[in-house]
């Protein structure tokens, strides 16, 4: 742990004083036993049974890991099954018919509640619907939807007949959907026609027009229809109405298809270090195994709970924690369809009071404007129901750590920092709630049964406190196997760049920097692109960041490089600061004081520029680069993806009248 100031206070240090779990939790906890690192350590890989025999096998497996072509590592290889058949159907034999398997809060306050029966119904009814459309196994089938139950419902309506999903986040663009249906050869499309944002009616089905125009082959193509009367719309050659589909095929069956473990169970399209956006490839039972295990283990699922993950089910982090992970253990999952200040800035605390939540998942993003909207929020609402928190997506410093432990969690609730990435799956690197000590600031050690280790630029491990590359020394189930475009760039985007394929030494490499403690607890520091060089030295613009957002008044920052003369790269930094602080003046000096202190006088910027908000993506991450591009003057690429894209505009004013 690094604390150069000693005190704390409101000091900004790389990870906070420890936290036990606390004795209520653990009591309860799905796993406390300690010995659970080394049990996974000696009977490896078949420690991992443990993740695969939480669900039901149509054909048990023998084998567990077949490594005879790494990377390209096959688990549990000769099992079947059927993903949707786990995550509904199994639960409707053991008794669990009424209990609530989606609860979805809309927008404007409607709310809907699919029990394990209707889910049942539906995505046999779909099922049917995709297969007369002529879906045949193996077809992969576009989703293009919001936050709508049809989202998860049209996801397990093609598992249940082995047709490979392919989300496209529906904030994406006309453009951006044609690339990703046109790489994964994709004839199917299952849209809406539009959905709110803010108040407004959003067009939807417009985009995914566009789109088809854009394409060469003929795509079928399904229309939810979502705002009635709000958006009219009529249907073209090729498309049909999702709920006249459900009519047309009430009541029938579908018996799930076995799937072999390994048969893709999904692709997830998501950006790369070229710009072309990778398809990951996910299978079914390594990933299905992953995803139960880590909600079980990690998250601490249990089927009686109210389970809240409040990301959007067109990243991977709803794939995982909103739709696979909790409804192949049977529990309830809500799904939220607005935005956290919608109609309020205590929308979440509500949902989670008259839910009675019992575990909430979230992005340090989120934390950070919680915090910046002020503790009366939370305050205002009975959140006692709550046992577990966690996040994910971003590193998160001590403060936000801390508040997000005080005021939602009221110190009694574990916090779960979970890093993982499309590529991965499920949760890599994380405490474990009932078992380990956390440490505000950093992610915690690699999960049972994973080998994860920080290394130096000739892949050797660094010593604790140093920093370094975030690599994985071994293979785990939920591992992507592939990238659709070929085994070639799978190859060459994660495992060239430290593995020995002359003596069969593999290892993954995630393109993260962290810094690794005495403990093993990680701290991630950055993409390998958030690392500067100024004067020679080597600075993570997360480490700064750090530095500053852990200055009273300030609410986030991004600090980028800019091109200099004398320094090589000169430290730049882009700070919001909280409602009710506008002494500008006073917080600047404060940051600049922080980064001295933290890091030192090099890291101290040369230009800390004040803005009301930070360029977003629509998954809450910050854009750096393009604020890297406004800081050095450079011609800015697209910005349509952005959240708020305005405030770029606004940001380069600034800079215009200095
Ligand atoms: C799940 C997800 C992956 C990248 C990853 C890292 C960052 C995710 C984090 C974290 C620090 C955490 N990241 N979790 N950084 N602490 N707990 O977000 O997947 O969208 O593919 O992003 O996000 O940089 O490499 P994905």
């Amino acid at each position: 742990m690094v604390d150069r100031n000693g005190c704390g206070h409101d000091r900004p240090v790389l990870t906070g004083s420890p936290r036990s779990p606390p004795p209520s939790f653990v009591e309860q906890a799905n796993v406390s036993d300690p010995g659970i690192y080394d049990e996974f350590e000696e009977n490896w890989p078949e420690c991992w049974e443990r993740a695969a025999d939480l669900l039901s096998w149509r054909k048990p497996y023998e084998t567990v890991l077949d490594d005879e072509n790494a990377p390209s590592y096959q688990w549990f290889p000769d099992g079947t099954l059927n993903a949707a058949e786990n995550c509904v159907d199994r639960h409707l034999e053991s008794g669990r018919k009424t209990h609530t398997a989606i609860r979805w809060e809309g927008k404007h306050g409607e709310r809907k509640t699919y029990t394990y029966r209707d889910l049942y119904v539906a995505i046999n009814e779909f099922a049917a619907a995709l297969r007369d459309l002529g879906v045949e196994e193996d077809d992969v089938v576009t989703i293009y939807l919001p936050m709508i139950p049809e989202l998860p419902i049209a996801m397990l309506s093609c598992a249940r007949i082995g047709a490979p999903h392919n989300v496209v986040f529906a904030g994406l663009s006309a453009d951006a959907l044609a690339t990703r249906m046109d790489a994964a050869d994709s004839e199917f499309l299952v849209t809406c026609d539009g959905y709110y944002r803010r108040g407004d009616a959003f067009n939807q089905k417009s985009k995914a027009d566009n789109a088809r125009l854009k394409l060469e082959q003929d795509v079928s193509t399904v229309v939810v229809d979502r705002l009635g009367d709000d958006l009219p719309h009529v249907l073209g050659d090729d498309e049909y109405d999702y709920h006249e589909l459900r009519e047309t095929f009430a009541g029938e069956t579908i018996d799930p298809v076995p799937r072999e473990a390994e048969d893709m169970l999904f692709l997830m399209y998501t950006s790369g270090t070229t710009g072309e956006p990778k398809g990951v490839v996910h299978t079914t039972g390594g990933y299905l195994s992953h995803a139960a295990w880590t909600s079980h283990a990690v998250l601490d699922v249990k089927p009686e709970d109210t389970y809240w993950c409040a990301a959007d089910i067109g990243w991977i982090t709803g794939h995982t924690y909103i739709v696979y992970g909790p409804l192949a253990l049977g529990t309830t999952t809500v799904m939220y369809e607005g935005t956290p200040d919608y109609p309020d800035r205590d929308r979440l605390w509500e949902i989670v009071d008259r839910n009675a939540v019992d575990i909430f998942y979230t992005a340090p993003t989120a934390i950070r404007a919680f915090m910046k909207w002020g503790s009366e929020y939370p305050a205002g609402h009975d959140l006692s129901s709550l046992r577990l928190l966690g996040t994910v997506g971003e590193p998160i410093s001590p403060r936000p750590w801390n508040w997000y432990y005080e005021h939602i969690g009221n110190e009694e609730c574990p916090i779960v920092d979970t890093w993982w990435q499309t590529e991965t799956g499920a949760v890599t690197v994380s405490t474990l709630p009932g078992v380990s000590e956390m440490k505000p600031g950093a992610a915690g050690p690699g999960l049972p049964g994973m080998d994860v280790r920080v290394v130096d630029s000739t892949g050797t491990e660094v010593d604790s406190g140093d920093s370094g590359y975030l690599t994985i020394a071994r293979p785990w189930p939920g591992m992507a196997r592939t990238l659709y475009d070929g085994d070639k760039r799978f190859q060459a985007e994660y495992w060239d760049r430290f593995s020995d394929p002359d003596t069969d030494d593999w290892r993954y490499f995630s393109g993260d920097t962290a810094r690794i403690d005495e403990d093993g607890y990680i701290t991630v520091l950055g993409r390998i692109d958030d690392v500067i060089n100024v004067s020679g030295r080597r600075l993570s613009t997360t480490e700064i960041e750090s530095a500053i957002t852990g200055v009273a008044g300030v609410a986030e920052a991004a600090v980028v490089g800019r091109s200099s003369e004398t320094n090589g790269t000169d430290v730049y930094a882009y700070v919001s600061t909280e409602g009710g602080y506008d002494d500008d003046a006073a917080v600047r000096e404060a940051i600049i004081d922080s980064i001295e202190t933290a890091i030192g006088p090099i890291a101290r910027p040369t230009e800390i520029l004040f803005t009301p908000e930070l360029p977003k993506t629509r998954s809450g991450k910050i854009m750096r680069r393009l604020l890297e591009d406004v800081a050095n003057g450079h011609e800015l690429g697209d910005t349509s993806a952005l959240r708020n894209p305005e405030i770029v505009g606004e940001i380069q004013a600034e800079i215009g009248e200095e």
